[in-house]
């Protein structure tokens, strides 16, 4: 029979085999390449965090604490090291943030010893969740992240209305974190991001104004918004920059993945779009770009998505999800695109900058139409055939 020391060294030897299992690029299409494995996963936690070690105890070596999901990570280079801010979902259903680092970018990501403290501000919140991060020029690295709380108004017997609004903390070092009030906004908020430079001597945000906890409703779709200080941020004035539209993949909603990443071209937006099928809500990645001299102003939005689930990415805990909050932008021009699949895991894919602006500058924009589809195929098809 085997011992608790048995069965911990077990334990131990099957969690490092994960942690340290490599990880390969697959075949792509030339926009990007996905990698065979997850990069992040809830059996990547700490087994510190899930078992009590003590054999006392803990006779049977069960798990004291159930992590059942890590998804929707904010990245950012730091030290060297590729380092993701994930939403670690405890079985409990409630999430919180927790820093994983590589050395690499694709695989050996390993949790720091201990999950992020947030303070609080305000109510405490119920939920935290989908943080994005940006080195900001100011000197800050800041977290903007989604703060859920129970609605106050909810008729009785409503345990699930709840409302959204835009967490903001900053930090020099992952560790401690200086939580400011959250975003001021007439609208619930979801998805918001922080641009990295100033724009005309203000902060500036990417909003996504909505309805309703889960509809979008009258928000319109993505938005932008300029606040003078960031310790007391309100949306007064949001234009939406990047809007949805009937029946294409943004039909139901959208949001700004992480920040932008500035190229010579303009700047390169990542974002997820939504829309609603038989068999619920279906979330895809898309790219666009806008102005360097305005990054108001769309300059290219290619039809259609960019990433979508593939195989296993369909399934989890929400189906049909991929969801994306961060990305690194080497300075030799490697992009590492942090995605996550059905609320569930994180994954990487690996481009470039000039592949992804090639891609958005030279995929054409969505014509809204069937007949404008076929022909752009047409198009291309007598391209090829004109080919000497
Ligand atoms: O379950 C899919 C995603 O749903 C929400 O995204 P959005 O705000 O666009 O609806 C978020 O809760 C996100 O965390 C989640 O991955």
């Amino acid at each position: 029979m085997k011992t608790f020391t048995d069965k911990l060294a077990e334990l131990r030897r099957e969690h490092e085999a994960l942690l340290a299992r490599s990880n390969r690029p697959l075949p792509g299409n030339g926009v990007c390449e996905r990698y065979e494995h997850p990069v992040l996963t809830a059996a990547h936690a700490p087994i510190e965090w899930r078992y009590d070690l003590n054999e006392q105890d803990n006779p049977y070596l069960m798990e004291r604490f159930g992590i059942h999901a890590v998804f929707n990570s904010g990245a950012i280079k730091w030290d060297g090291k590729y380092v993701l801010v994930a939403r670690v979902e405890a079985a409990d259903r409630k999430s919180f943030f927790a820093v994983a680092e590589s050395p690499n970018g694709v695989d050996n990501f390993r949790f720091w010893p201990r999950p992020i403290t947030m303070p609080e501000w305000g109510e405490p919140a119920t939920n935290v969740y989908d943080m994005r991060l940006t080195r900001h020029e100011d000197g800050w690295i800041y977290g903007l992240f989604c703060v859920e709380r129970k609605d106050p108004s909810a008729a009785p017997g409503d345990l699930s209305s709840a409302v959204a609004a835009c967490g903001i903390a900053r930090t020099h070092d992952l560790v401690d974190w200086e939580r400011l009030p959250d975003l001021k906004s007439a609208s619930q908020q979801r998805n918001v991001v922080l641009h990295p430079e100033f724009v005309d001597g203000k902060y500036a945000l990417y909003t996504r104004p909505q309805d309703g906890f889960i509809d979008a409703g009258g928000g319109g779709g993505i938005g932008w918004a300029l606040v003078d200080d960031i310790t007391r941020a309100e949306v007064k004035d949001e234009l939406i920059i990047n809007a949805r539209h009937y029946h294409t993949i943004t039909e139901c909603k959208n949001g700004e993945g992480p920040h932008p990443i500035k190229t010579p071209q303009g700047w390169l937006h990542l974002a997820h779009g939504v829309r609603g099928c038989a068999s619920g809500l279906r979330y895809v990645l898309y790219l666009y770009m806008t102005a360097l001299d305005d990054p108001t102003r769309v300059i290219a939005e290619p039809a259609g998505f960019f990433l979508a689930p593939q195989g296993g990415e369909y399934i989890g805990d929400v189906m049909n999800v991929l969801f994306t909050n961060g990305w690194i932008a080497d300075p030799d021009g490697t992009v590492y695109i942090y995605y996550a699949s059905s609320d569930t895991r994180m994954h990487v894919a690996t481009s470039t900058v000039d592949r992804l602006v090639d891609y958005c500058l030279h995929t054409a924009p969505d014509g809204y139409r069937t007949g404008d589809t076929v022909r752009r195929l047409n198009d291309l098809i007598d391209k090829n055939l004109n080919l000497k």
